[in-house]
């Protein structure tokens, strides 16, 4: 496969999953368009293109492979486009054991910041709609009453489970500050994958300014009101601190409408 073909990464703005895939290509230096879908719109397109049952983003497309789920990117571009300063072939064990952990506290993180999101809808709908095409837009207006409680019985967003997911965060929190007590990087002493899945997993709980959407005030306000009770944790903290030296400029080049 040559360099010469063009990566297109499918994302969706707001996915935290994404971001780690977005934060990866920026930090290894490798060349990508972005495509932003619309939720709900996403899925059909997600399912096609992966060809695996799911609908989830990130994707990534060259010509025409496409690898969907976040750490079989991750493999796939240490295989195609490596060697990744990230991902050292000596501490990949390591990395993808820890990487496995916070790729699992994705959903529960945004099962807790959906809980109290939906009570702001012209928010939501903001977000997501804010790279759509006019026939998205249009379509998120006129079926968000049918879209919101789908989505909310499709990622369990109900008190209880709710309750479970913060316990969830927390135990991986506290996991996360015991393990930093031995150094400032998760595997090794050097930045790999496994600080930028934890950091990109808990980035929209920790609001580091550099994302432009988890670093908004209503965002911090309204959706990641609850994880104040984090908000000044070690933990949280290194987030912020990780985003400040490895992060970078995010959407130097925007992304585009599917
Ligand atoms: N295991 C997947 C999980 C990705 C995931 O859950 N993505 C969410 C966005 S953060 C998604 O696409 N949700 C919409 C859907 O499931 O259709 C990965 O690591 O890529």
């Amino acid at each position: 496969m040559t360099t010469a073909t063009p990566l297109t990464l499918f994302t969706i703005n707001m996915s935290h999953y994404s971001e780690k895939i977005r934060w990866l290509l920026d930090y290894e230096g490798i060349d990508y368009k972005e495509v932003a879908l619309t939720p709900a719109v996403h899925t059909l397109p997600m399912l096609l293109k992966g060809k695996r049952g799911e609908t989830t983003v990130p994707l990534i497309q060259q010509g025409k492979t496409c690898v969907q789920d976040s750490p079989r990117i991750v493999r796939w571009l240490a295989s195609e486009h490596g060697p990744l300063k990230a991902f050292p072939s000596d501490l990949q064990k390591e990395i993808t054991d820890v990487q496995q952990r916070f790729d699992a506290i994705g959903k529960p993180v945004a099962r807790y910041l959906y809980l109290p999101g939906f009570a702001h809808d012209a928010l939501i709908r903001q977000i997501w709609t804010q790279f759509s095409a006019p026939w998205e837009e249009a379509f998120v207006r006129i079926f968000y009453p049918i879209i919101k409680p789908v989505f909310k019985v499709k990622l369990k967003i109900n008190k209880k489970d709710v309750a479970r997911a913060q316990q969830k965060i927390d135990a991986e929190i506290r996991w996360l500050e015991e393990r930093l007590s031995h150094g400032s990087y998760l595997v090794g002493d050097q930045f790999s994958v496994a600080d930028i899945t934890a950091a990109s997993l808990l980035a929209p709980l920790a609001c580091p300014e550099e994302h432009p959407i988890y670093g908004t005030e209503a965002f911090r306000e309204k959706m990641a009101g609850p994880a104040n009770q984090w908000a000044d944790s070690p933990a949280m903290q290194w987030v912020r601190d990780i985003y400040a030296k490895h992060r970078g400029v995010i959407w130097a080049k925007p992304p585009v409408a599917a």
